[in-house]
């Protein structure tokens, strides 16, 4: 079973049984679809794999009709109240005045929970309750409009949790991630003429030819007056969208909008109706994308990201994706994407018309090449077309596949019983750990370290040695599955040594491949074997040599404006593509970089590996460093990077040049379907 991290301040479950009680008391196939078992599997999943118990569980409440008055009308909040008393004909008449609506008398109450338990989960993070969390609701919301009901949804959840985090807790900065696979036009209509709250959706578009049908569903609807920019529509234009196009989309084009505009808050119309197997959005991500794209929302707004349930309606595959999001709310590490990771080309014409679209409006994206959109393509997404779906057997048996690989996968890789642990050699009580972080005291034996040592001058020293050894117990443990992650301090002048004996043993007991990233003046080893185990990454001020596909340097003589757009646009691509099975991160001499940036990268590179990551830090460096780091490795968000700053000139012409060198071989570097 799992390992028990559960922090006194963690992830709040917001839910209420009633909430299973509206059904569909008419023949309506449209409609069927959103039906009561779609909260109970979700709930099943959670208790079977341990997760309902880790949260925080909160009982909703329900939204009060002032609350509910913050997006809509009276006359709307009176229309629906008034549904409670209606009979079944009535209530069928009223529901067929609206797109895609059924109403049972249990509605009202039930969308009362539901804004009330999305209220109640911003007020619990906002208040310090907790860091993060999910409100488990029926109805849905963002199809919701300020008088009008839509797609299942009757009160729009997200929009009065926006509304009321800007109005009682003086928010001036919301981010709505909305990666339901329909376009929540009702949220886009409530927000669009303002500023504070930026809205993203990517939904399933097809040219216009899919539900809802409207042209401002489109990459150029970008906002009207104050609010030009703050709505960013990608519309898929393809069914069969996988993991590789849905991670594009995050580190091409939101994120980079998302660090500009640095919100204070987080929220996601979490549907999963854009997970495989759903019959809505006939996509292919599969359940663990939806980790891996949580954790990346968590590195923004200090962490506190909040997610309402909207749709979703393949009951496994909503609860295997819910049960990943809250793992990844939890600080679980993310199970490695199944690979091999490639965005198709409709999804890359997707992300540059929407890139182009928004560039007048954002400084992150006029700084990368923004070409103008490219001509439409017959190409199609990863494995082909999906022509036998929706329904058939061998569509069937894919989404089978798919959902029972995460459950080998559970059984071959449990989660380590050690998430983090520090190798640290000077006394580390003062770092300010969270108490489950293991101060590793053992080492691995002598003679070991001094066989490894023996090549290298600069781990001749006892204390080198010492220092190695407790690297090397460490690294088994990562290994072997005991511990996640870690942190091992050497000396400045033992960092490159380290590494090279690092990434020797790696390999040699059993790691497959190895990331390396190397920050300041770190030289790769000369002779290490260019046999495409070891993707070498190296960041530093100084000028870069030319790049062979698994040996990649890049200058950032600018580096705190260029670190960013170096993570989102180099750095995670490459490691997706490659998918290491660890990942080895060290700061060398004259790194240069600040806290907040180094704890970024840590976070961030939770994500390719399974969580396995080990980082090298100088024994010299400061005890916050370390700190930091541990922290982050453990789950914590990194802090903020402060208000947005561009990058240098020089730093974007040297992440452009790169890419394009390096998009050929590396897929997931592709912005504009360069090289396809
Ligand atoms: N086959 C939510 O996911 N029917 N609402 C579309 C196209 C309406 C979806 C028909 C779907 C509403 C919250
Ligand atoms: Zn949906």
């Amino acid at each position: 079973m799992q390992s028990n991290h559960s922090p006194a301040m963690g992830t709040a479950l917001v839910y209420h049984e009633d909430m299973t009680a509206p059904r569909l008391l008419w023949d309506d196939p449209e409609c069927e679809i959103e039906c009561p078992e779609r909260l109970t599997a979700v709930l099943d999943h959670l208790q079977q794999f341990g997760l309902e118990q880790r949260c925080l569980q909160l009982s909703a409440r329900e939204a009060s009709e002032a609350e509910l008055g913050l997006v809509h009308s009276p006359e709307y909040v009176a229309l629906v109240r008034g549904t409670q008393d209606l009979g079944k004909g009535e209530l069928q008449a009223l529901s067929g005045q609206f797109d895609a609506v059924y109403f049972h008398p249990s509605t009202f109450h039930c969308a009362r929970l539901a804004a009330g338990a999305a209220l109640q989960l911003v007020d619990a993070v906002l208040l310090g309750a907790a860091h993060n969390g999910l409100a488990l609701v029926r109805p849905p919301g963002h199809h919701s409009q300020r008088a009008a009901a839509n797609g299942f949804c009757v009160f729009n959840n997200v929009a009065i949790a926006a509304e009321h985090a800007k109005r009682k807790h003086g928010l001036h900065r919301i981010l709505i991630v909305d990666w339901d696979i329909h376009h929540g036009q009702g949220t886009q209509y409530i927000f669009e003429d303002d500023p504070s709250v930026l809205y993203f959706s990517w939904h399933r578009y097809e040219h216009g030819r899919f539900w809802p049908f409207l042209r401002e569903s489109d990459a150029d609807t970008v906002g009207r007056g104050q609010g030009r920019g703050f709505t960013v529509n990608l519309p898929w234009n393809q069914v069969g969208m996988g993991n590789a196009d849905y991670m594009a989309a995050f580190l091409h084009l939101l994120l980079p909008l998302a660090f500009e505009f640095d919100p204070e808050l987080v929220l996601v119309s979490a549907g999963f109706d854009s997970a495989i197997g759903d019959p809505e959005g006939q996509m292919r991500a599969t359940p663990e994308c939806f980790a891996h794209l949580t954790r990346l929302l968590q590195v923004l707004a200090g962490g506190r990201v909040c997610a309402v349930l909207e749709g979703g309606y393949h009951l496994e595959s909503l609860a295997q994706s819910v049960c990943m999001m809250v793992q990844a709310l939890l600080g679980d590490p993310a199970p490695p994407l199944p690979g091999p990771l490639m965005p198709c080309q409709s999804a890359l014409e997707s992300i540059q018309s929407v890139r182009a679209a928004q560039a007048p409006h954002w400084v992150s994206l006029q700084q990368q090449d923004v070409a103008p959109a490219l001509s439409p393509s017959a190409h199609s997404p990863e494995g082909g077309p999906l022509s036998v779906l929706p329904g058939g057997p061998a569509c069937e048996a894919a989404v089978a596949a798919a959902l029972s690989s995460l459950l080998d996968q559970r059984r071959l890789h449990p989660t380590p019983p050690v998430r983090t642990a520090v190798a640290l050699t000077a006394p580390d009580a003062s770092l300010g750990l969270p108490p489950d972080v293991l101060h590793q005291e053992k080492s691995a034996p002598r003679e070991e370290a001094e066989a490894w040592a023996r090549p290298h001058g600069s781990l001749a020293q006892d204390e080198a040695l010492t220092a190695l050894a407790k690297l090397l117990y460490l690294l088994d443990g990562i290994l072997a599955g005991q511990v996640s992650s870690g942190i091992a301090a050497v000396r400045a002048s033992a960092v490159v040594a380290t590494l090279d004996v690092a990434i020797r043993r790696g390999l040699s007991r059993g790691a497959q491949r190895l990331f390396c990233v190397a920050l300041g003046q770190l030289d790769r080893p000369l002779d290490l074997p260019d046999d495409g185990r070891t993707l070498w990454l190296s960041i530093s001020g100084k000028e870069a040599a030319a790049p062979s596909m698994f040996h990649v340097s890049v200058a950032l003589p600018g580096m705190t404006g260029g670190f960013l757009s170096c993570i989102l646009g180099l750095v995670l691509p490459l490691a997706y593509g490659f998918q290491p099975d660890l990942v080895l991160v060290a700061l060398g001499p004259a790194h240069g970089l600040q806290g907040p940036h180094a704890a970024l990268l840590a976070a961030v590179l939770r994500g390719p590996a399974g969580g396995r990551v080990l980082a090298l830090v100088e024994e010299e460096s400061t005890p916050e460093l370390a700190g930091v780091l541990a922290r982050v490795l453990h789950g914590e968000a990194p802090p903020s990077l402060g208000p947005f700053s561009g990058a240098a000139p020089e730093d974007v012409r040297a992440l452009r040049d790169l890419r394009r060198q390096l998009a050929p071989q590396w897929k997931m570097l592709q912005v504009a379907g360069e090289a396809g």
